[in-house]
């Protein structure tokens, strides 16, 4: 077993329950392109990242649900698993929601265990709480010898956010936890489900990741509110035309055409979420060919998208993706995730990294009065056991 983090799980897991458990990690993720594509049945490039949660699970033959949060030293104990049912405690909700689908899907889930940790930033829009769901949707089928596919483990993840969390994501994030591949992005068609690996070449890019430090309160309302949004525009699209099942069938001609029955704001979402998904292939062609500054000029494109159609950034991320402009060796930035907030991405030259850092770093704090945190993040699998 490789990491301190986990020792020290382990540790605390058998101090507290004074047997072995199985340990798994779960990656959070970043997405290089295709933003709030995923719910409207798009396309997305993300990939598993090294920010990742670990667990140590195990059943404890009784009826009992007994969490244990290392970082926050909280513990959640539920008398009867039988039972489950949201909480007033809010993390223990991420790996309650995954116990309660199991047993929507006719599995049985005995009394267990499970105390976790993790490096993956909470609020920056790595999807700490997708790594969260997925560690524990992994390590249930394990135990409970379900043979789930990986993709339904996905679904379990996903609707254990909707229901437990309040938040209608769409499967981009439990996707890339659960599938990404050491090395290599991964384009997922949202709608198909088909998904094609693609290399990352870290010679000629490193991916830093900015952190904002903010999170507004927003986010989740409001994403919300962009699905529906969405909703409405394909409702009104259905009137008109056949064979849209999702803003992934709409063309910007169509959207034209219905207007000014979509309205102003719900036009520029969906128009904002069509000429996305052009965005994803367009830069996925750029990925293959090696040209990374094609690449990057998607990048803005979706960025620019996101803040001024979609209105999911806010003044910090407009910053950060301004200054990275700025600096020597980028090639793209955009906000990344669901927004009001959290992480940008940039690809950067390697020999650029460090003066990168430097530059976007004075300006945040001359402009906020914040010290930016950063991370270089390598591409890895997704969730799995830990090596002994
Ligand atoms: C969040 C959601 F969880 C994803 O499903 C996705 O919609 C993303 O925001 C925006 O692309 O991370």
């Amino acid at each position: 077993m490789s990491s301190s983090l986990a020792q020290a799980i382990q540790a605390d897991f058998q101090q507290r329950f004074g047997y072995e458990p199985l340990l798994v990690r779960a990656p959070g993720r970043v997405n290089l392109i295709g933003e709030h594509t995923d719910y409207n049945g798009g396309f997305v490039l993300p990939a598993a990242v090294d920010k990742e949660m670990t667990f140590a699970v195990g059943l404890n033959g009784t009826e009992k649900i007994r969490l244990a949060a290392h970082d926050l030293g909280e513990y959640f104990e539920l008398a009867n698993a039988a039972e489950i049912s949201p909480s007033d405690t809010h993390w223990a909700n991420y790996l309650l929601g995954v116990a309660a689908q199991f047993q929507l899907r006719g599995h049985a889930v005995p009394g267990f265990d499970c105390v976790f940790a993790g490096t993956v930033p909470m609020g920056a829009g790595m999807s700490s709480s997708a790594a969260v769901e997925c560690g524990l949707a992994f390590a249930l089928n394990h135990f409970l010898k379900t043979s789930l596919e990986k993709m339904e483990l996905a679904r379990i993840a996903q609707f254990a956010e909707h229901t437990y969390a309040g938040v209608q994501c769409g499967i981009m994030d439990q996707f890339a936890s659960l599938f990404g591949r050491d090395g290599q992005v991964v384009r997922l068609d949202c709608r198909s489900l088909d998904y094609e690996y693609f290399p990352f070449d870290t010679q000629a890019a490193r991916i830093v990741l900015c952190n904002s430090g903010v999170k507004h309160s927003l986010a989740s309302s409001e994403y919300n509110t962009r699905r529906q949004e969405c909703e409405r525009g394909v409702s009104v699209l259905q009137q008109h035309y056949e064979g849209i099942g999702s803003l992934r069938d709409a063309t910007m001609e169509q959207l034209e055409a219905v207007r000014s029955e979509l309205g102003g704001t719900v036009y520029r979402r969906c128009a904002y979420v069509v000429q996305e998904n052009a965005r994803v292939i367009t830069a996925c062609n750029c990925l293959i060919a090696g040209d990374l500054a094609g690449f990057g000029k998607e990048m803005y494109g979706s960025h620019a998208g996101l803040r001024d159609d979609y209105e999911v950034s806010c003044a910090e991320l407009d910053v950060l993706v301004e200054a990275a402009k700025a600096a020597p060796g980028v090639f793209g930035s955009r906000m990344m995730g669901g927004g009001f907030g959290g992480c940008t991405i940039n690809l950067v030259a390697p020999d650029k990294v460090d003066d990168f850092i430097a530059s976007v770093s004075k300006v945040y704090e001359e402009k906020f009065g914040l010290k930016l945190e950063t991370y270089q993040t390598t591409i890895v699998d997704g969730v799995g056991v830990m090596a002994e």
